[in-house]
């Protein structure tokens, strides 16, 4: 059987309908998820949505709604989103689930077995809109002299009757983690800020509410529901099956990777570790904090109204446009911008001039000037060798080692130097003029450049699946040739060139966008 392949985004707060960032992370998931599937990993792919706390029941308050309602309508724009950006997740999660609460139950549980949870009294400041405890320290004070949290959110003191985590026990348990696995939170900078934070001392965690009812109860204390990260971070522990099926979740905790944002790296990099460790379970092996996407350099808000439906931009550029346009753009684990204007210029100078004019010129070449047939031997020139040599190692070796290391825009830098490799091939080979001079030659150019073609379409499927697929269907290379493995054995060509395959006029698969009138 193969090896297993863990990989988890943060669950979305449905108390909004999602936004480019919720997208941004789904598709960035997707790409890894999909590339460790064509690597041959057992590949087990978690998302959902986070439908307790407080931000929930408020929001559903405001609307006249009971959070449960609330939670069903929003979390299924979450799902659709997630099916029109084309994110093969293998099970999409709802925290509301009996389920989950059955494992945020076991996971409390087994906190209290190890002593680790006490009743207490909470007062301190609470934000809702972070669903955050922030100690005085951390606050800082607006020009109006009113307190915000660190990430400026409004926060309001609490006090309540509350259990606690001995948090404060695990900060040697935890630096000591951390110094072992120094890939454990990546990028560099999120490790850095998490070491800092846990360095200045750890306090105790307030884990419970008595003021509200929308939650996980807590076993064996009614009035106490459980705080929402809580169960939420369980959430990637319930996506498997804890606490009963010890198949599936004994095959594939402890995860590979959780991605997330680098707005919720303490909880995912603090907190959740020191839980796990109290619940005696592994540790997943890898946080990552992605960088956060802004809209023309400006951070999204709904006061400045430049909060962008996903849907609206797949609607007007294309779902693997907007996959491509956020993989490359945005070096992962930094911040990016983005606008119209950029996705335009970048989906056309890359995939449309770049790679789909070369696919576009080649196979329409050989479907017109061949009758759309291969041949399957020809003598190859150095030049040519040089050529598919170069290809193989930038689609199979280079762009998988970039993947491995969620180094994804620097792997699609990789890809596109193949693509330019490619298109100066065909200027400098001009097949075109060889019909007339030495159509021999002609037909040995042109199997260079369709196997460089398969090569490229098969090695970019993790970016622009739809596309590369489209591709991949009209070039007659078989399904289950589409890997890295593939690309390096170098079979299918003579395959495909073997068989009685012949290649269809083809349409163009990436065509020209135009800035649309009102961007
Ligand atoms: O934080 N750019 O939910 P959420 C990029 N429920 N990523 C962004 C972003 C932006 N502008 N805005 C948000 C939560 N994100 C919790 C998670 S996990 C156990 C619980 C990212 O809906 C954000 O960093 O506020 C997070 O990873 C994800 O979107 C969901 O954010």
């Amino acid at each position: 059987m193969s090896e297993p392949f863990y990989i988890t985004t943060a669950i979305s707060y449905p108390n909004g309908r999602p936004h480019i960032g919720h997208a941004y992370e789904a598709i960035a998931a997707d790409a890894i998820a999909r590339f460790r599937r064509m690597q041959g990993r057992d590949v087990f792919f978690l998302t959902g949505t986070d439908e307790h706390g407080l931000k929930m029941a408020q929001t559903a308050r405001e609307r006249g709604i009971e959070p449960a309602a609330l939670a069903d309508e929003m979390s299924s724009y979450f799902r659709e989103m997630d099916e029109k950006l084309n994110i093969s997740f293998d099970r999409f999660i709802r925290t509301t689930e009996p389920a989950h609460h059955k494992a945020s139950q076991a996971i409390w549980q087994a906190m209290v077995d190890s002593g680790d949870i006490y009743l207490g009294r909470y007062e301190g400041w609470y934000s809702v809109r972070d669903e955050a405890y922030y100690a005085e320290d951390e606050l800082v004070t607006a020009e109006t002299g009113e307190k915000l949290s660190p990430q400026g959110t409004e926060v309001q003191w609490t006090v309540e009757e509350s259990w606690f985590f001995r948090l404060s026990a695990y900060q040697d348990r935890l630096l000591a983690y951390y110094a072992a696995n120094p890939d454990f939170i990546r990028p560099e900078s999120r490790r850095n800020e998490v070491l800092r934070f846990v360095e200045g001392g750890l306090a105790d965690l307030s884990i419970s509410r008595t003021s509200f009812d929308w939650g996980v109860k807590v076993p064996g204390s009614p009035d106490h529901v459980m705080y929402v990260w809580v169960d939420a971070l369980t959430n990637y522990l319930t996506g498997i099956g804890y606490p009963d099926d010890g198949g599936r979740f004994g095959r594939f905790w402890p995860a590979d990777v959780h991605i997330i944002g680098k707005d919720i790296i303490r909880f995912h990099a603090v907190y959740w570790p020191a839980f796990l460790m109290s619940a005696g379970l592994a540790l997943p092996k890898q946080v990552f904090g992605h960088g956060f996407l802004l809209h023309r350099g400006e951070k999204m808000s709904k006061s400045l109204g430049n909060v962008v439906d996903p849907n609206d931009l797949v609607a007007a550029f294309g779902v693997d446009q907007l996959r491509y346009f956020l993989l490359r753009e945005v070096t992962f684990g930094q911040d990016g911008s983005y606008s119209a204007e950029a996705i335009v210029a970048k989906v056309n100078a890359d995939l449309a001039n770049s790679f789909g004019n070369l696919a576009q010129r080649t196979l329409s070449f050989i479907a017109k000037n061949c009758d759309g047939k291969l041949i399957d031997g020809y003598e190859a020139t150095d030049g040519d060798r040089r050529l598919l040599g170069e290809v193989r190692d930038a689609c199979s070796v280079q762009f998988a080692r970039h993947m491995e290391a969620l180094e994804l825009s620097a792997a699609i830098e990789t890809w596109l130097r193949a693509v330019f490799a490619c298109n100066q091939y065909i200027d400098a080979q001009a097949p075109w003029t060889l019909r007339k001079t030495d159509p021999e030659r002609m037909s040995a150019v042109l199997a260079v450049l369709y196997e460089a073609i398969g090569n490229l379409a098969i090695a970019i499927q993790p970016i622009i699946p739809g596309s590369a697929d489209r591709l991949l269907d009209l070039m007659g290379v078989p399904r289950d040739e589409r890997t890295y493995e593939a690309i390096r054995s170098g079979e299918w060509y003579r395959k495909v060139a073997s068989s009685d395959f012949r290649l269809a006029a083809p349409t163009p698969i990436f065509p020209k966008l135009e800035l649309p009138a009102e961007a």
